[in-house]
């Protein structure tokens, strides 16, 4: 039955695992992956002659393949996302909720006999670089081959982790089947205290490569809350200066703010002589050093990104990481086999073949490519990748940015106060919801941290962790809060964002460095308009600086009552300090 793959571990707790899950699943046979550049191109030819992907044109996209996804699983699905801890208030109320024992009789019943007639795959896979104290390993067991090969990508698999792993059983244990990808049979569940992962009835990314949300953010956080260190959706970069000094950056911003361009961001033609490299661009592992600095990994080993929007103005460094050995999903399809998505460069083609396969001309109504379409590129293509990327002890932080999409209130930067303050910032982050998200376009959604969908515990004992980590670093990070997006009385964009981003990430940096100054405003430190560097910024004046710097106190007393409104939501465990912090901003801005 398991002949497949030459990778069976001698790991009893691994072989184990299996063995109930091949028992309860009955696949017709078990394939044990070795993560070889054979066994990866077998894998590929066997998807294309199964018809799950097809080949990119191989002269423009070498290594690239094309899959279309089920048009009823397309993104991430928040409402069938659950945390099963063994009481309701350890999940919290920003997260689903069921009794572990009821839900395991539920998807035990689903799970029986579902891999009848299919192919059993087991991956084993590390989050972060082998060898790291911080890295973890995961076991998934899944019967779709296009979750295999996103995970070749996504993660670091193969024989590394059975060695990182040694003869132990501390490893995740993650289930996943597509059953029939039907929404009504679809669960994504989360057994912290168990390490174990059930995913069934969707084949989309983020539901199913369960390294990524659902072990590195959501197991993640509850292990790192156990275990003293943080899971968090955070980008991670590396600022050289023109002196070769380097600086590392933390930022979390709500999905679809720009976390990848930011990550990968070319500093404009002013900054001659500054360096930004990637470490990250969706997730960092962060845990006290023994020199009391923060050390961040990241625990992936690729990007999965959204392709619309994506271009050589708004990143550069993505277009050439994609340009091979790539799948793509969802995208539209030029005559040529080439991809296609709404806001690539060049011309609109006169001819395409849609997301879900049909023909498609500029004057049809539907977009091309569907909004939530995707890449899964190694971020070994990665023009700017850090060499820090495989750091075991991982990258001292300097700075945690922090922010939202706001077309107001918000400054285009800040500076925290103090850990706690900064916490505060993070906790009270909000961002604009688009047009096609539940409860209106404009509406600001709280996400603090941006963990909103991610954090595997109570949300208010989340916040406690973070100040406990504060009270854990000798040399805490200095943390700041950033909005690309406020917006002038006529709509029009106030700052101009992208490679311009550089010029508050400068001064963040030499913030941390002491070289920079600041003064104090009742909301947070800011940048002196005398220092602020606005050379060279097309119509963007000094007053134009001030202008999105501007702080209106009416603006702020209705965001301050949305803030409360969100924190009653938590106030079971919500932590004293950040209490005092919203008391001691409502006193400031009064
Ligand atoms: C992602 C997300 O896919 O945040 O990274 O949804
Ligand atoms: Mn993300």
């Amino acid at each position: 039955m398991d002949h497949q793959g030459c990778n069976k571990p001698s790991n009893q707790a691994v072989l184990d695992f299996v063995a109930k899950v091949a028992k309860l699943t009955t696949p017709d046979q078990v394939f044990w992956i070795d993560g070889s550049e054979a066994e990866k191109q077998s894998l590929y030819d066997q998807a294309v002659a199964d018809g799950i992907l097809m080949k990119l044109n191989q002269e423009k996209l070498p290594g690239c393949y094309y899959g279309r996804s089920n048009p009823n699983d397309v993104a991430r699905v928040e409402q069938l996302t659950f945390i099963c801890t063994p009481t309701r208030e350890e999940a919290g109320p920003t997260n689903n909720w069921a009794a572990p024992a009821e839900m395991h009789t539920k998807l035990n019943g689903l799970l029986a006999g579902c891999m009848k007639g299919r192919t059993m795959y087991v991956i084993p896979y590390l989050m972060g670089p082998a060898g790291s104290p911080l890295t973890k390993v995961g076991i998934e067991i899944t019967d779709s081959i296009m979750v295999v090969l996103n995970m070749r990508i996504m993660a670091r698999i193969g024989a590394l982790a059975y060695k990182h792993l040694g003869g132990g059983d501390d490893f995740n244990r993650g289930i996943h089947s597509m059953l029939d990808i039907n929404p009504e049979r679809r669960f994504i569940v989360h057994f912290p205290q168990e390490n174990t992962i059930v995913s069934v009835g969707s084949n989309y990314g983020g539901n199913v490569l369960l390294g990524k949300k659902c072990l590195a953010l959501r197991i993640g956080s509850y292990l790192g809350r156990n275990e003293g260190w943080m899971a968090e959706h955070m980008l991670l970069l590396c600022v050289e200066n023109p002196q070769g000094k380097k600086a590392y950056v933390a930022a979390a911003f709500p999905s679809a703010c720009g976390k990848t361009n930011f990550a990968m961001m070319i500093p404009p033609a002013h900054f001659n002589g500054w360096k930004i490299t990637t470490i990250g661009d969706d997730i960092a592992w962060m845990r006290p050093g023994p020199d009391g600095r923060l050390y961040a990994i990241n625990p992936e080993a690729g990007y999965f990104g959204v392709a619309p929007g994506t271009n050589y103005k708004s990143n550069p460094n993505a277009m050439k990481t994609i340009a091979k050995d790539t799948i793509y999903t969802n995208v539209a399809l030029t005559e040529d086999l080439d991809v296609w998505w709404e806001g690539k460069d060049g011309p609109v083609p006169a001819k395409l073949t849609d997301w879900k396969g049909n023909p498609w001309t500029p004057a049809s109504t539907e977009k091309a490519a569907h909004p939530n379409s995707r890449f899964t590129a190694p971020m070994a293509n990665n023009p700017v990748l850090a060499s820090e990327v495989e750091a075991a002890a991982g990258v001292p932080i300097s700075a945690i940015i922090f922010g939202g999409r706001r077309a107001s209130t918000m400054p285009l930067v800040m500076e925290a106060f103090s850990w706690s303050h900064g916490v505060y910032l993070g906790a009270s982050m909000g961002s604009e919801m688009t047009a096609a998200a539940v409860g209106g376009a404009g509406q600001v959604r709280r996400d603090p941290m941006a963990m909103l969908p991610f954090a595997g515990y109570d949300m208010g004992e989340y916040f406690g962790h973070w100040l406990q980590m504060g009270k854990a670093l000798k040399f805490a990070p200095q943390i700041y809060h950033v909005n690309w997006f406020r917006k002038d009385k006529d709509g029009n964009f106030m700052w101009p964002g992208f490679g311009e981003n550089m010029r508050v990430l400068k001064w963040v940096v030499e913030r941390c460095e002491g070289t920079a100054g600041a003064y104090e405003t009742p909301v947070g430190r800011m940048p002196l308009p005398c220092e602020f560097d606005v050379e060279g910024l097309d119509g963007f004046t000094k007053e134009s600086f001030e202008a999105v710097q501007k702080i209106d106190k009416e603006e702020w007393k209705k965001e301050l009552l949305l803030q409360t409104e969100f924190f009653l939501t938590l106030n079971r465990t919500l932590p004293k300090e950040l209490v005092f912090e919203r008391e001691l901003l409502a006193s400031r801005i009064s």
